[in-house]
């Protein structure tokens, strides 16, 4: 069975991206305290108790995912900007985008009786348009209890993300995302993956469940997996730090994405404001108007950079 890397969740971002570039997948060990881990699961319990599990077979009819968790648990929100993890981000997204966003935040729990998942990329969630070249997604899970082979650790291809779509893994290319609670999984949204099957007898008191909390980043001119704002509201992004919200999706992209126009009597209102707008406050810029000179400008600037590059790379003239 293929090992996943292990590095020290302090290790170097350099490194950390070295092995996600080579095998698409790798484990930071230790990330969270276990105090930490406990004060999150408590938060997260109530809400976890009460969802139902899934209705067919990818979602798991032995596997729960709760949702909206920027908005109902104010200790997830350090992790979606943890700066081991954004440093990640930075190095796999901003090649191909001018920001990147919050694609879902969500608690999969494993239950006792639970196979395993169908093995899958991420990015299948955009259907198979996007050219293979171009990495749409960085994800993460979240150990909030220990992943062992027996309670569903995450199955992972590492290497995978070379792999042609249609490639089926064979068993013997399949490894196991094992960790210690408070471990976070970092995988790219093209390596080929899947929950594993909870083997366990059930206890009967949640003791043998599997939780990951599953936080994934994707390209900011792309759709979000969870429609952040229904599930994270302005009225609950207003008291987000900036940056959260911006990662939420309360922010320009490129220069014309993501503005809005609130929707009021005539002449009672701005017109084409910034999402920020909506949050009312310092946020709120409504002298926007798309996503102003300073975003076109950096288009027209890399749109430059592209050029040169290409013209330094053409053989000289012959006379
Ligand atoms: O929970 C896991 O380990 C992975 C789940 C997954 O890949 C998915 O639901 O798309």
């Amino acid at each position: 069975m293929p090992q996943l890397t292990h590095l020290p969740a302090d290790a170097p971002a350099d490194d950390v991206f070295a092995v996600l570039a080579r095998d698409g997948a790798l484990i930071l060990d230790d990330a969270l305290p276990a105090a930490a881990v406990d004060a999150l699961v408590a938060e997260l319990k109530p809400y976890v108790d009460a969802t139902p599990p899934g209705r067919d077979s990818f979602t798991g009819a032995r596997t729960t995912r709760t949702g909206a968790l920027v908005a109902r648990s104010p200790r997830i929100r350090p992790l979606v900007m943890d700066p081991r993890i954004l440093a990640q981000c930075d190095a796999l997204l901003k090649p191909n985008c001018h920001r990147y966003h919050l694609h879902l935040a969500q608690l999969i729990r494993i239950m006792p009786g639970q196979p395993g998942q169908a093995i899958h990329r991420d990015r299948w969630a955009w259907g198979q348009h996007l050219p293979l070249a171009i990495e749409p997604q960085l994800n993460t899970i979240w150990a909030l209890t220990d992943f062992t082979e027996a309670n569903g650790a995450t199955q992972v291809c590492p290497g995978s993300q070379a792999w042609p779509d249609d490639r089926v893994a064979a068993p013997e290319e399949i490894g196991r995302a094992t960790m210690r609670k408070g471990s976070v999984l970092v995988y790219t949204g093209t390596v080929f993956h899947a929950g594993g099957a909870n083997v366990l007898d059930d206890p009967g008191d949640g003791g043998a469940d599997r939780w990951g909390l599953n936080i994934t980043y994707s390209l900011g001119w792309l759709r979000q997996e969870e429609n952040m704002y229904l599930s994270c509201p302005p009225q609950v992004a207003a008291g987000l730090e900036p940056e959260l919200a911006a990662l939420v999706g309360y922010a320009m992209s490129n220069y014309a994405l993501g503005y809005y126009t609130p929707p009021l009597p005539p002449g009672e209102g701005p017109e084409t404001v910034p999402p920020e707008y909506a949050l009312g406050g310092a946020q709120a810029d409504a002298e926007g108007s798309l996503g102003g000179a300073e975003l076109l400008d950096a288009v027209r600037a890399a749109a430059r950079k592209r050029r040169e590059a290409a013209e330094a790379l053409k053989p000289p003239a012959t006379a």
